[in-house]
């Protein structure tokens, strides 16, 4: 039939009846109970006299997706309607989590859903609980990335995001033994209320075969890819909803479908499973998410992901803009693309070849519409983690897209050398193109040369960039092309939805709930730092967040901790740069302390709860050894009555977005460790500060700025400086170094076979010894000790602890996702909000 989808050509009949079913249905408590009834009996078609805590969640999910897809589809035809300068986020990883929390507070419902549920015999708490998270990401990026989303629907900007829509995410961990175990995340297996699949949104997307040559019409060279398969990708859309204003926008992932269903030929010859084969790798293409954090794994499919990815989005994004009819050199005027990290640099290609092949513009004008559309946020230094593809690898998957390759870059060669004519090393340190056998292609520096800004996420990393890994475009481009954004955290979830008791606190102290739109406005707080009765209030919180932990604690590892310890946390993917492995071995040293103390010395010092949390890469044998020695440990100092509870030791399990929710707002002391100038910002960093726990970290990172915000007395630091780590790693490879006494110690002991047999520590052992200390865990190790007695100190103060914790909180509001998205918007995008 004939689609009818702008205003003017619509029947005004079914404009009414729209009108009418866009009034708000169930904005009270009665409305909502009845479309709770009416999701359950027809949408589950369960019966009202079975309804558990599943169906209740559904049901509630249900109401409140129908008033998402208002919401969406009024924001999209208003943008449609005003056809603004759209931002487009394209970022293979989307750590959402639960949303059904997030939306209730969004749409404003909180409060009468939560009525209308308990009045129906549920509890909210328990209805929420029944979600399972969207774990579409690893770890930091992936969770910046949602961040983000929150913060642009919340002011209002027109914006997208774009992603994949896998079928596992990241792998739920288990413990078995002491070592992690990994098990699929089939997060799809029940319903997903949080998407729209749009099955009549489609896309072809080609692989491999060949390029063709011919000559136009004008006498131009042109080029015909025919690709070899073709695979289709499908959109499913997820609305996000902002925060206090009507305004929801989407984040459009992709899933791969085979373009036909099978070789019918073969299906007719009784082949039936080499029929189904190729279907079935189709659906290859977006079935798992890669594992890896700050690591590169060159496999093809996840190559070929980044393309099915780009390409789905950038047809996407082109028929849109198209729609207006405006011209093409209006399409930098109309479309800013953000691309996170180097996962979608094919997209820089892509977009060239959509304007020169099928498009028909000419190169140069081309390649002016590309680079002012791009901008590229770089999220690390670690050389593991750059993107590098072998031109072979690319040339049989995508042939058109090497030849761009290798014509992008000789026309950028050309312009370095004029610049530098007698410089032949700078071309080299430049190209697009590492000239190894085989040749490599360079992500980082395809997404600088595509991109007219390129971004890091705190000011330490994006100074760290311009001097070390990028050094050599600042020479060619200036400095101008490099900016700083320093990451941000979304205040709805991280506050309020995580930690509801403080939120509410602030909230009465302050008297208004500004600060969840303006996090600046947390600076109130600081007059009550002194206050008696707030202060009160204030340890009650935390307190009884503590005890929330504790709960989690015992249900999730059987341990049982003391919620008046000092609860110390460390929560993040495990990596060696992070050093969980230094902060297990100072467990160690402070458990032979305590052990060498008398009863009485015992009763004075401060009591500590050791919590970590994080997953290993399934392939990362080291981290995961990391894994075990805490685990080794923990069993050791738990059950050692002689200690009594000075000391316990907890490895939470299956750390994920819903479990940080419960265990940020519960921490005294957060440890942010890594070896300085590796961590490119850290985001927990932020969540733990803005929710009154303090710090011990290194000078890394965004810690340099929290530091920065909240002074020195609210914040332990420790370690040597970025611009060191280069000499001592020097120092550790071409001298002996004698390592830490204190550290020897604790490495006698793991070898004396304390915590169990010392053979499967050695590879871990030897990081230290024969490796060379890569992450300088001995030359910090002094230094975080004398850190750790400084934290002991400082908690015997319970008051002045409270008031460092009130400081902390008050002094964030630099730290909001909000903040940085009006910087991106401003500085890189040059985006206005528009509000439906
Ligand atoms: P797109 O920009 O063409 O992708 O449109 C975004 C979405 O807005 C479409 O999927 C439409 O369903 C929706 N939409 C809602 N109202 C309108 C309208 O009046 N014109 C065009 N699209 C609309
Ligand atoms: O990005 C976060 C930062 O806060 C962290 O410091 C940084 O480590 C993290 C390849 C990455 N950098 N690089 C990755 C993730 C997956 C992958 O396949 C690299 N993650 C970060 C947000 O800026």
């Amino acid at each position: 039939g004939v689609t009818k989808n702008d205003q003017a050509s619509l029947d005004p009949k079914i404009v009414g009846l729209w009108e009418k079913c866009a009034v708000n249905e169930n904005d009270d408590k009665e409305n909502f109970q009845r479309s709770f009834v009416r999701h359950v009996t027809t949408t589950l078609a369960r019966s009202v006299y079975n309804i558990d805590n599943f169906s209740a969640y559904q049901a509630t999910a249900h109401t409140v997706r129908d008033q998402l897809i208002k919401r969406w589809n009024d924001t999209q035809q208003s943008h449609t309607e005003a056809d603004p300068k759209r931002v487009y986020y394209l970022s293979l990883e989307f750590l959402l989590g639960r949303s059904l929390d997030n939306a209730l507070l969004n749409l404003g419902l909180k409060e009468n859903f939560g009525e209308g549920v308990k009045d129906l015999g549920f509890r909210m708490e328990d209805i929420l609980d029944e979600e399972v998270d969207a774990a579409l990401g690893n770890g930091g990026l992936g969770r910046l990335a949602a961040c983000y989303m929150d913060s642009l629907a919340s002011l209002d900007y027109p914006a997208w995001g774009y992603g994949l829509r896998y079928t596992y995410g990241i792998f739920q961990q288990r413990l078995k033994d002491g070592y992690q175990v990994e098990f699929p995340d089939y997060w799809l297996n029940f319903d997903n209320p949080w998407e729209l699949p749009r099955l009549d949104v489609v896309v072809d997307i080609q692989f491999g075969g060949s390029v063709n040559k011919y000559t136009d019409e004008d006498g131009r060279v042109r080029h015909v890819w025919e690709g070899n398969d073709v695979i289709k990708a499908v959109a499913y859309d997820v609305p996000i909803p902002g925060y206090g204003t009507k305004n929801c926008i989407n984040i459009r992932l992709w899933s791969s479908k085979p373009k036909r269903q099978f070789d019918l030929g073969r299906f007719n010859e009784g082949q039936y499973e080499q029929a189904v084969q190729e279907q079935m790798q189709a659906e290859n293409i977006t079935a798992v998410l890669y594992p890896n954090d700050n690591h590169m794994v060159g496999k093809e499919l996840r190559l070929k992901q980044q393309y099915f990815w780009v390409a789905a989005s950038l047809h996407d994004i082109v028929r849109r803009f198209k729609k207006s009819e405006k011209p093409w050199s209006k399409f930098p005027d109309q479309v800013a693309i953000q691309l996170n990290d180097t996962h979608p640099t094919l997209a820089i290609v892509e977009l060239q070849r959509i304007l020169v092949d099928l498009e028909g513009l000419d190169w140069d004008e081309a390649w002016n519409i590309v680079t002012r559309t791009f901008a590229f946020t770089n999220h690390t230094i670690l050389p593991e983690a750059m993107e590098k593809w072998p031109v072979p690898m690319v040339a049989y998957l995508l042939p058109r897209h090497m030849q761009i390759i290798f014509d992008v870059n000789l026309f950028f060669l050309q312009n370095v050398e004029k610049l530098f004519p007698d410089d032949r090393d700078i071309l080299a340190k430049l190209s697009i193109i590492e000239e190894a056998t085989p040749q490599f292609v360079r992500m980082a520096h395809l997404a600088i040369v595509g991109s007219h800004q390129v971004n890091g996420v705190a000011e330490l990393h994006s100074n760290l960039i311009k001097t070390t890994i990028f050094k050599d475009f600042v020479k060619f481009y200036g400095s101008e092309k490099f900016t700083n954004v320093t990451n941000g955290i979304t205040p709805r979830r991280w506050l309020h939805q995580a930690n509801p008791k403080l939120g509410d606190l602030i909230t009465e102290v302050i008297g208004s709930k500004d600060w969840l739109k303006d996090l600046s406005s947390l600076s109130k707080l600081e007059k009550f730092a002194d206050d008696k009765e707030f202060k009160k209030q204030w340890v009650t919180v935390k307190r009884s967040n503590k005890v929330r932990l504790a709960e989690y604690i015992k249900t999730h590892t059987g341990v049982v901790v003391n919620p008046n310890a000092l609860f110390d946390i460390q929560v993040k993917r495990i990596h060696e740069y992070k050093r969980q492995f230094m902060n297990i071995l100072s467990v160690i040293h402070r458990y032979n302390s305590l052990k060498k103390m008398s009863s009485e010395e015992r009763c004075e010092v401060v009591k500590r709860v050791v919590i970590f949390g994080g997953k290993a890469a399934p392939g990362y044998y080291i981290a995961k050894l990391v894994i075990k020695l805490i685990n080794s440990v923990a069993e050791v100092v738990n059950k050692d009555e002689s200690i009594e509870d000075t000391l316990k030791v907890v490895f939470i399990p299956d750390y994920n977005v819903s479990v940080a929710e419960i265990i940020i707002p519960a921490s005294d002391i957060s440890q942010h460790i890594s070896t300085a100038g590796t961590e490119a910002s850290g985001t927990s960093n932020m969540k733990f500060v803005l929710n009154g726990g303090l710090i011990l970290g290194t000078v890394d990172g965004a810690n340099i700025e929290i530091h920065e915000e909240i002074g020195d007395d609210n914040i332990f630091m420790f370690g040597n400086l970025a611009d060191q780590v280069e000499d001592l790693r020097h120092a550790h490879r071409y001298r002996n170094v004698p390592i830490d006494p204190a550290l020897q110690e604790v490495i006698n002991d793991i070898e004396s076979g304390h915590f169990g047999d010392s053979r499967i520590f050695s590879p871990l052992i030897n990081t230290l010894t024969i490796g060379k200390d890569y992450y300088l865990i001995s030359d910090d190790f002094g230094s975080y000790l004398s850190a750790q007695n400084l934290v002991d100190e400082a908690y015997k103060n319970q008051d002045d602890w409270t008031r460092k914790s009130i400081l902390c909180t008050a002094r964030m509001g630099k730290f909001s996702s909000d903040r940085a998205i009006i910087e991106y918007a401003n500085r890189i995008w040059n985006a206005k909000p528009c509000s439906a």
